[in-house]
């Protein structure tokens, strides 16, 4: 069994509710098992801002799937919840779930990247991974605490627990 770690990430069509079905579906993968879920996040969008302000969760769950296994089922949970792809960059969406890490593996392959490229430089990523894993560390060493202590929170605030 893997560890992975997923990012949840909504800012539409009732974004709360959306990161609390995302979680219940997590739950519901295959050969998986929910360990723990981070709070939920208020965060400002990065990228285009003339979009609304996202919701933030990571999830933490233990699995048998292979990477580009458990990418399918991410991805079939993004559609079930109204994932609509569009050409825009980090526009605003129903619902993204990214993989951030998948145990320590280093996963460079056409679909998945993995740790995920953004995952250093986002308040709304590392934040919640601190909170959930505060002695975590990446594959490359980094620590989770060093990379919170450098990064702004940006506004960044707890609005519920799950
Ligand atoms: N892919 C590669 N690696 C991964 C991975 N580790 N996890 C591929 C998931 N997918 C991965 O993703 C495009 C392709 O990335 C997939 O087909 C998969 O094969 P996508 O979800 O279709 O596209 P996207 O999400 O629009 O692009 P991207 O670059 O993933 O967007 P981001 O970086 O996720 O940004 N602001 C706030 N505050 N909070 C947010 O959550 N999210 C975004 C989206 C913008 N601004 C935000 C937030
Ligand atoms: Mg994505």
């Amino acid at each position: 069994m893997a560890q992975v770690y997923i990012a949840i990430g909504s800012n539409q069509a009732d974004p709360m509710a959306q990161a609390r079905q995302a979680i219940q579906a997590l739950a519901s993968l295959p050969a998986s098992r929910l360990l723990a879920v981070s709070s939920l996040y208020g965060s400002k969008p990065m990228g285009p801002q003339d979009q609304p302000d996202y919701i933030n969760a990571v999830a933490l769950i233990e699995t048998a799937l292979a990477p580009l296994a458990l990418l399918d089922a991410t991805q079939a949970i993004e559609l079930s919840q109204g994932r609509v792809r569009k050409d825009e960059r980090w526009g605003p969406r129903t619902l993204d779930l990214d993989i951030l890490l998948y145990d320590q593996a280093i996963i460079e392959s056409e679909r998945l990247t993995v740790p995920h490229y953004g995952l250093t430089q986002r308040e709304f990523v590392v934040y919640p991974l601190y909170e959930l894993s505060p002695e975590l560390r990446l594959p490359n060493g980094q620590a989770i605490a060093v990379l919170k202590q450098q990064l702004p929170a940006n506004g960044l605030s707890v609005l519920a627990e799950v």
